[in-house]
């Protein structure tokens, strides 16, 4: 049985903050949260540029590779790979409105300078892939923009990027909404038409997350296998959300488990890690954690997928095949439903 290798961010775990009241829970340490990434059986982890270099706006270039060197070595004392740098442009005030889609030139070339450093970062941590969740591309006001110029623009940055360093991947993670209210790349089939629209679209792919799938009232399985049908599934973001409101991370599978378990399925099926992909969490605690539980939703998220990989591994394609034959899909849905089930 392929092993799935295990991937989770810094800011998996973080203080329980919302948009409506202060956090519940201290900060941890960067670092400590790494060593315990490790211990818990993550082999990589995934890095904002500002989580990978805290206060990057201050440094330079060079600076900022120095700095980067010095993560190399911790990552590397705790045999720990890096999966993705992503730039975290949307904290920003050059970017309230938008980086690579701002009408503000000034925005755009920070936006530009916040990827070419990510590009920096990821050269020196070994990761073969920048991340751009486009968090702030789309409109608040929806006639600000051009919906056509937003999207030309968005394949022109990425052909820079592409430009700039000959090997680096980009990976974009759709979301329809939130922060913004309308997003110009909403949905993994949006990141396939931007894929193949650049200079070198083999270079160029998606990160499905569980979540934002189900925010644009879609089936995360369903996004994944599309990505996978063109060789383009770069990574993935699992987690859970209980239908179309705020994004709310939750741990893998607790919502719903027949549509994790057909996520677990589509990856295994299709080889997915066999050329280094990991599955990828994007996880929060609930705000009414307590700090002694602050890692519990990572682990229950990795013992769900891992579960789940053991009952994807007994799906029984002969009887799967007979009831498609005699178009029997009561009988299949009931296989399917037992063997969640039971043991
Ligand atoms: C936001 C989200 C981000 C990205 C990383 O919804 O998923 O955390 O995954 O930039
Ligand atoms: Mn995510």
């Amino acid at each position: 049985m392929a092993k799935f290798q295990f991937s989770v961010g810094p800011w998996n775990v973080h203080s329980g903050a919302d948009a409506y009241g202060p956090a519940t829970r201290s900060e941890i340490d960067r670092d400590e949260k790494i060593r315990k990434f490790a211990e818990m059986g993550f082999s990589a982890i995934q890095f904002h540029d500002d989580d990978a270099i805290p206060n990057i706006n201050q440094y330079n270039e060079e600076q900022i590779k120095e700095k980067a060197k010095e993560l190399r070595k911790y990552l590397d004392s705790l045999n720990l790979k890096t999966e993705f740098v992503a730039p975290r442009l949307w904290m920003d005030p050059h970017t309230k409105d938008g980086g690579f889609t701002s009408p503000y030139e000034e925005d755009y070339e920070y936006a530009m300078w916040r990827a070419y450093r990510s590009i920096d970062i990821a050269n020196i941590l070994g990761a073969p892939m920048i991340v751009l969740w486009l968090a702030r591309e789309g409109t608040l006001c929806a006639e600000s923009k051009s919906p056509v110029w937003a999207t030309n623009r968005l394949v022109e940055s990425i052909n820079k990027m592409l430009s700039y360093d000959p090997k680096i991947k980009v990976c974009i993670e759709s979301k329809p909404n939130e922060p913004i209210d309308r997003s110009f790349c909403g949905t993994m089939g949006h990141v396939m038409a931007v894929s193949a629209a650049t200079i070198d679209p083999s270079r160029v792919g998606g990160n499905v997350e569980s979540a934002h799938a189900i925010l644009s009232g879609l089936d995360p399985a369903n996004e994944m296998g599309f990505a996978l049908a063109f060789h383009k599934l770069f990574t993935v973001h699992l987690n859970d959300q209980n239908s179309i409101r705020y994004d709310q991370d939750k741990s893998f599978g607790v919502e719903n488990l027949r549509q994790a378990f057909n996520q677990v399925k589509v990856l295994k099926e299709n080889g997915y890690g066999n050329n280094g992909e990991y599955v990828g969490l994007d996880v929060k605690a609930m705000r009414t954690t307590p700090d002694e539980n602050s890692y519990e939703h990572l682990a229950n998220s990795m013992k769900i997928f891992k579960d789940l990989e053991a009952k994807a591994e007994r799906f029984d394609y002969d009887f799967q095949k007979k009831c498609v034959e005699t178009r029997n899909y009561e009988a299949l849905e009931m296989y399917v439903m037992n063997l969640l089930m039971h043991d």
